[in-house]
């Protein structure tokens, strides 16, 4: 009998009482990817984490016991009821001495899909039931565009609902303009699941139609090939001075749309002075812009021809605003495309992601699937998650966040439940020197990442293949019954075991469970979608049908989409969420903040570290940390899929050989990589690909450093920057980011990440 399973790659099936189970991609995915299929393969077992285990010192000294040694000292096994009192006391200590403001749950991180056993719902639920957390807000995705999005044209979550389908581009666009490509590698995912992988025939459809694409940016192996795409070299966090020379140059052919300005938009006028140079004496034109970005301005000046002249779409990848000054990408793109005038036509306007993940242009609807109910926080004070080092150096010290000034709270204690902060994080040895900080830190994970090594308690947590539950992604297209594959491994429970065992130790069980059990929130939590679905005029059959069919297929809810058109027709009927019900080119509210870092209208701003900086010195290269093809983030790094993309076992360093020549390096070279704050190791790879000056190293490699602190194994994160996009935002700016490369200083040593820590 066939059986299913949801994972953020895809859904799989399977035979149920195969044995060994072997994966295989839903029949029907007409482009799926192979990341999943590995989610069985016995090398993960290895670096499992076993028993619950408690870092040495902490045992024996309790709370705060050498910090330092986080990372450094074995842990110790104990049985579960031993490790579920240690944590219920130390909850209770924590909270009764500093109250529940010193707890820090936010909890980032991407877990694996089902929608009852999801980490960060468990742990908010839990840890609401005993008074509440300092929570996150934002997500290191898109840090800088939740922030500015909703003051000039809509909701993250509702602009990428909105996006244009595939078929509506392939049959009207004539040009795609994209920055930062349309990676396919990113869209095999979508977070909770991805249903039927339509990038790669989408591009596809479009490529066969005729529509002509170019591809601005540092890389060129970001799009499929049969796009047979223009690249226009152009220098990492420099596209907002090539979008305003574009703009520039339509303004000076005469050729933006007036009408289209007047009836949809606000604050043109007060953008303009600043393109044409009448406010700061610097006019944008593609002189000013090739100088910094490096592009042609013969090319600049025909591009916003051919942009006006033709029914073009605008795509950003959202890398572009995970820099300093990210904000500035994605208003800057969509003012441009307000001048081209094309908004709300089939085929025209923009897109803030085609390709980031696989539900941006999917013609599913936007239904909210089955949820577990988190209750209610008390405790009011929050991160941007993207500060969480500033907030463990700094207590009390005050930054800025979409206009307000808010105070960092002082953590004593860490819960860390689905997400690894020891990949996600920037700057990972100024991590390090904060991670001190806290008295206790406890991570539930199913293997020993560099997060668990350094926690003081790492409790052993199941994976999706090993219990039953819901797979749902809205816009993916299906509801999945994700059955039980595998027994759990040792000793390990779900998040939802153990923060139930630890609420009836701190008598909030009731508040917790509810008196349910897995089985009984699953239906419970279906049944109740069920109703609401049914109130939206979407049928689907009981639970028990389901349970037994595994497969919800909600294809025939399905319907082509123009993003904007009704807003388009009749701005004052169908006004967007921002203050002016129009796309904000200038915004009063953002105006009224004064930062020095984000203005009233898009402007370009010097990043912190770039090729074009005065200080930027020859031997300096641009390092893009993009997300890996085979793994997602630093999730099945073990597989041997994973590994099969390393050279001598590591992470590759993406060079132009212009820059490796100069280096004196070949092909598969083991070099260091550095800057003053982190090295790291990894293995050349030759390619045109990417442009001169820029190289790229793949975010994922679990982090594994020698005791110079030096990381063998190819982990971009120890070299990357910790500040936020800007006082806007306070979003990731990992893209910002200069090295140099050189050969070993030492000789090599061979990495061991999966290594579970010494354990007695
Ligand atoms: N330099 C650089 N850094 C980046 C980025 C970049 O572009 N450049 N990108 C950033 C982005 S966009 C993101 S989203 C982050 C991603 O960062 P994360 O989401 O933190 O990365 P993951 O590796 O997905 O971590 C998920 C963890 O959850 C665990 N897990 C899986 N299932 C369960 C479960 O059921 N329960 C529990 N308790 N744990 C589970 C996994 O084993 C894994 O350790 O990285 C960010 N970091
Ligand atoms: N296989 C796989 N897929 C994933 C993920 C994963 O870990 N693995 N992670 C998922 C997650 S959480 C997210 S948020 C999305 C992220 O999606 P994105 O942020 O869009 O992805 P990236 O791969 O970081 O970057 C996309 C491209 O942008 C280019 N780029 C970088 N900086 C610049 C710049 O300054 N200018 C221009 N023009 N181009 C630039 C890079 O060359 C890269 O090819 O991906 C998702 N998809
Ligand atoms: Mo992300």
């Amino acid at each position: 009998m066939t059986r299913y399973t949801a994972s953020h790659w895809g859904i799989y099936e399977f035979d149920e009482g195969e044995t060994p189970t072997k994966l295989r991609p839903l029949r029907t995915d007409p482009d799926p990817s192979m990341i999943g299929v590995h989610q069985l393969d016995p090398k993960l077992l290895e670096s499992r984490i076993r028993r619950p285990a408690i870092r040495k010192s902490w045992l024996e000294y309790g709370p705060g016991a050498r910090p330092e040694l986080r990372g450094r000292e074995p842990f110790v096994e104990v049985e579960w009821d031993h490790a579920l009192d240690l944590v219920a006391a130390e909850l209770a200590r924590v909270t009764g001495e500093y109250g529940n403001s010193s707890i820090f749950g936010g909890s980032y991180g991407w877990a694996s899909a089902g929608r009852f056993h999801h980490a960060q719902s468990q742990v908010h639920r839990f840890l609401n039931s005993i008074g509440g957390y300092v929570r996150h807000t934002g997500s290191y995705s898109l840090g800088a565009a939740h922030v500015i999005l909703p003051h000039i044209a809509g909701t993250v979550d509702g602009l990428s609902a909105d996006h244009t389908t595939w078929d509506i581009l392939a049959e009207h666009t004539k040009l795609f303009v994209t920055f930062g490509g349309v990676p396919a590698k990113n869209a095999q995912s979508s977070p909770g699941g991805a249903g039927h992988h339509r990038v790669g025939p989408g591009l596809k459809a479009m490529a066969e139609n005729g529509v002509r694409f170019i591809n601005i940016g540092p890389c060129n192996d970001n799009i499929a090939e049969e796009c047979n795409a223009e690249w226009i070299r152009c220098r990492p966090n420099t596209d907002v001075a090539l979008m305003l020379a574009v703009a520039w140059q339509i303004v000076s052919d005469g050729k933006h749309d007036c009408a289209f300005l007047d009836r949809c938009t606000v604050g043109f006028e007060k953008f303009l002075p600043y393109l044409l140079g009448e406010d700061d004496g610097v006019a944008k034109t593609p002189a000013w812009a090739a100088e910094i970005t490096g592009v042609d301005p013969s090319r600049i000046v025909s591009l916003a021809r051919e942009m006006v002249e033709a029914r073009t779409i605008i795509n950003v990848a959202w890398s572009l605003q995970r820099a300093h000054h990210g904000e500035q990408t994605f208003w800057m793109a969509i003012t441009l495309a307000a001048m081209i005038g094309q908004i709300g036509l089939p085929g025209g306007g923009f897109g803030v992601g085609y390709g980031p993940m696989n539900a941006n242009g999917s013609p599913h609807r936007r239904l909210s699937g089955p949820t577990l109910s988190q209750g209610h926080n008390a405790v009011p004070d929050y991160i941007p998650c993207a500060r969480i080092t500033d907030m463990l150096l700094n207590p009390g010290a005050v930054f800025m966040h979409d206009g307000a000034a808010r105070t960092y709270p002082d953590i004593h204690l860490i819960y860390w439940a689905g997400g690894n902060p020891y990949h996600h994080h920037q700057d990972l040895n100024r991590l390090s020197r904060a991670w001190q900080k806290p008295q206790t830190i406890i991570v539930h994970d199913p293997f020993w990442t560099a997060s668990a090594k350094r926690a003081d308690i790492a409790l052993p947590v199941t994976t999706a293949m090993e219990r039953d539950d819901i797979g749902y992604a809205t816009q993916e297209g299906f509801l999945v019954a994700m059955r039980q594959i595998v027994k759990p491994f040792c000793d390990a429970r779900s998040d939802y075991e153990i923060f139930a065992a630890l609420a009836a130790r701190m008598g909030t069980e009731k508040i917790f469970t509810e008196g349910r059990n897995e089985q009984a929130w699953l239906t419970h939590m279906y049944e109740n979608m069920r109703e609401r679905w049914k109130q939206n005029g979407v049928e689907c059959p009981d639970f028990k049908t389901f349970w037994t069919d595994g497969l919800v297929d909600l294809t025939p809810e399905s319907s082509s989409r123009t993003m904007f058109e009704a807003f388009r027709q009749s701005p004052a009927e169908h006004p967007l969420t921002t203050p002016s019900g129009r796309i904000e080119i200038f915004s009063e509210t953002i105006a009224s903040f004064n930062l020095p870092d984000c203005k009233g209208h898009p402007v370009w701003f010097e990043p912190r570290e770039w090729l074009g900086a005065a200080k930027c010195e020859a031997d300096e290269l641009h390092l893009l940390s993009d997300q890996p093809a085979r793994k997602l983030h630093s999730q099945l790094d073990a597989s041997p899929y994973s590994a099969a993309g390393k050279i001598n076992g590591r992470e590759c360093v993406y060079m132009n050989p212009a820059d490796a020549a100069a280096r004196g390096l070949a092909h598969h070279d083991t070099v260091e990589v550095w800057n003053g704050r982190g090295r790291c190791l990894a293995s050349v790879s030759i390619t045109e690909e990417i442009m001169q000056g820029v190289v790229r190293i793949a975010t994922g490699a679990w982090y594994d450093p020698d005791e110079t602190g030096l990381d063998l194994h190819g982990n971009p994160n120890v070299l990357t920057l910790d500040i936020g996009t800007s006082s806007l935002a306070q979003g990731c700016a990992a893209q910002t980011c200069l090295v140099r490369v050189r050969k070993p200083l030492t000789q090599v040593k061979a990495p061991n990440p999966f290594n579970p820590p010494p354990l007695i």
